[in-house]
């Protein structure tokens, strides 16, 4: 039998420095500000922590615009802090992952600078994706940005345009360049001599571009490009490169963000033997919210979909030997207890039941900063209290296009990424405890009732359900490696699964619903001779009979088989 490695049995906690915790009272939050709350993450049990980007940066997408990939933003401490903060999660037996963006750099950075220098006789010209004008002088291809309008931008200089699928001031890297890999490369293994433990890639199916760069026909929507670039050519090529080159050489886990992504390239991203990456996220289940593709919309969520979607990333990453992350909140997403769940008359009920239904699947589960007890949307009102690029340009091009600004600011509220970039709520204090001075995003204003300290203090809170998630992992190998089986699909508010070993089950039913329903146990589901016991539940008496139960609103059960 092979070693398992240590990453599968994991629960993985996501920070994102910026809004996590301020020492310094200049609104921003900071390493020390994470230093401090370490004993926090080992009461809740974490593994492993995520850090979004920490280095130095315009901030012009919160960090995702790296300017230097060496050094620490000044905002959020030193390398010394840095290096501080390592030993002292190490020694709490907390590892700690980086996020890397590598698909693209800031134009600030010295790479980007001195490719823009000059067009001929520079080395670092062919460092990005320069192209000239179609012969009507228009841009190189109708590729469009992620965060809206046409991805080339152009020079005035040297009379040609550099790609960027995100923000102007974010430059496509040339993969195509064996020396900007090189770099990369060195760059990771930097990190690695440093002490930490991996790497979140950030869109790093984006990398591989199609060399012919053609404009898109629109024949395979949304027509925007992505199928010229989203797992591209060369993709699995470079990942086995960096995996011998890098990943190969320590003990290490990496995930890979995966845009637009597929379950066949998932398998062949995560798939042991072919050397490439531990696991992959990918956003599927989060899309069921956006009718006909639309995000900047506001729909009800499909409920079929979603349990289409997940089910089927079960069933197929276990048949083709990948690894899938297990998540549904992170920084670019909307609160899931505002989204799935209700987080008015049944906050902490659906909050534990989306848990739960998550948590006992097959893959390694991710917790978002403020997730474990149950932040909100802030239900911003105004533009100004946005922050994020992509917010304020679709404020903007939504504007132009027509569309009333209390429509726009209502989509927002559903769908903007500042909804999960609100600073954590600690305690009731001024900020909700995340500083002492202004916060560079406003605070959600149930923060007096929802924050950690309330939820260390009530047993039943949120706080001690996730931390109960965590410890099951840790004792039933059955969560790790049970197959994955959906029973009574069609039904229209139970989402319910079973993990099977020999000689052990585990059944886990939620209602989605704010009503209440009935489950029976199909037929073909032999549980004859096994002796049931409740693991968790969300109320405090679920019936240990679970052929038919009478389930309560956004109740959810675990059972264990054995
Ligand atoms: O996100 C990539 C990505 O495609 C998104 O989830 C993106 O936010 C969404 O498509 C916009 O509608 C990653 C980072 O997680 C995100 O924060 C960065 O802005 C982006 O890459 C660029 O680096």
């Amino acid at each position: 039998k092979q070693k398992e490695p240590w990453w599968k049995r994991s629960v993985v906690y996501q920070i994102y420095p910026k809004s996590f915790n301020d020492t310094t009272g200049n609104g921003v939050g900071d390493i020390q500000g994470i230093i401090q709350k370490l004993d926090y993450l080992v009461e809740l049990g974490v593994d492993v922590i995520w850090l979004t980007p920490i280095y130095q940066s315009p901030q012009k997408d919160n960090g995702y615009d790296i300017s230097d990939y060496f050094s620490i933003h000044e905002e959020y401490g030193t390398m010394e802090d840095f290096d501080q903060l390592l030993e002292e999660a190490h020694l709490r037996k907390i590892k700690v992952i980086m996020d890397i963006v590598v698909n693209h750099t800031s134009t600030e950075h010295e790479w980007f600078k001195k490719s823009k220098d000059a067009k001929e006789n520079n080395p670092y010209r062919d460092f990005y994706i320069w192209k000239d004008s179609k012969e009507d002088g228009s841009e190189p291809t109708n590729w469009e940005s992620k965060f809206g309008g046409n991805a080339w931008n152009y020079d005035e200089e040297t009379e040609q345009w550099y790609l960027h699928l995100f923000d102007v001031t974010q430059a496509d890297l040339n993969w195509e360049n064996d020396q900007v890999r090189k770099e990369v490369y060195d760059m990771m293994t930097f990190w690695f001599e440093k002490g930490v433990d991996g790497f979140r890639l950030d869109v790093i199916n984006l990398i591989s571009k199609d060399q012919e760069f053609p404009d898109d026909d629109g024949s395979v929507p949304p027509g925007d490009g992505r199928k010229f670039y989203t797992d591209g050519p060369r993709v699995h090529e470079f990942m086995n490169e960096m995996y011998e080159k890098v990943f190969s050489k320590y003990d290490s886990m990496t995930v890979g963000e995966m845009s637009s992504t597929t379950i066949d390239h998932c398998i062949k991203y995560s798939r042991p033997d072919r050397n490439e990456l531990s696991m992959t996220f990918n956003f599927h289940h989060l899309k069921v919210d956006y009718p006909n593709g639309e995000k900047w919309s506001v729909a009800d969520f499909d409920f079929h979909q979603l349990k289409d979607i997940l089910t089927t990333w079960q069933v197929e990453m276990e048949k083709g030997g990948g690894w899938n992350a297990l998540f549904w909140c992170n920084h670019d997403q909307p609160r899931v207890v505002s989204r799935y769940g209700n987080d008015k008359e049944y906050h902490s009920e659906s909050a534990k039941m989306l848990a739960t239904n998550m948590h006992m699947m097959r893959g390694t589960p991710y917790i978002y900063q403020g997730e474990e007890f149950g932040m909100t949307n802030p239900g911003f009102v105004k533009i100004s209290d946005y922050r994020d690029v992509e917010s304020l340009n679709t404020f903007k091009l939504k504007k132009e296009a027509g569309m009333n600004e209390e429509e726009i600011l209502e989509i927002l509220r559903h769908k903007s990424r500042d909804n999960s970039r609100t600073p954590v709520q600690w305690n009731e204090n001024k900020n909700a405890g995340f500083t002492s001075g202004t916060p560079w995003i406003g605070v959600a204003r149930n923060y007096p009732e929802i924050n950690a300290e309330n939820a260390l203090n009530n047993p039943n809170s949120v706080f001690y359900h996730y931390k109960k998630l965590i410890q099951l992992r840790k004792e039933y190998d059955v969560i790790t490696h049970g197959d994955f089986t959906l029973i009574a699909g069609d039904h229209q508010e139970i989402f319910a699964y079973t993990r099977n070993m020999e000689n052990e089950k585990l059944l886990v039913i939620s209602n989605y619903y704010g009503e209440n329903t009935n489950f029976h146990l199909p037929i073909d589901i032999d549980t004859d001779g096994y002796v049931a016991n409740i693991l968790l539940s969300n109320y405090e008496d679920s019936p240990l009979d679970y052929k038919e139960i009478s389930l309560r609103p956004y109740e959810s059960i675990v059972y264990h088989l054995k």
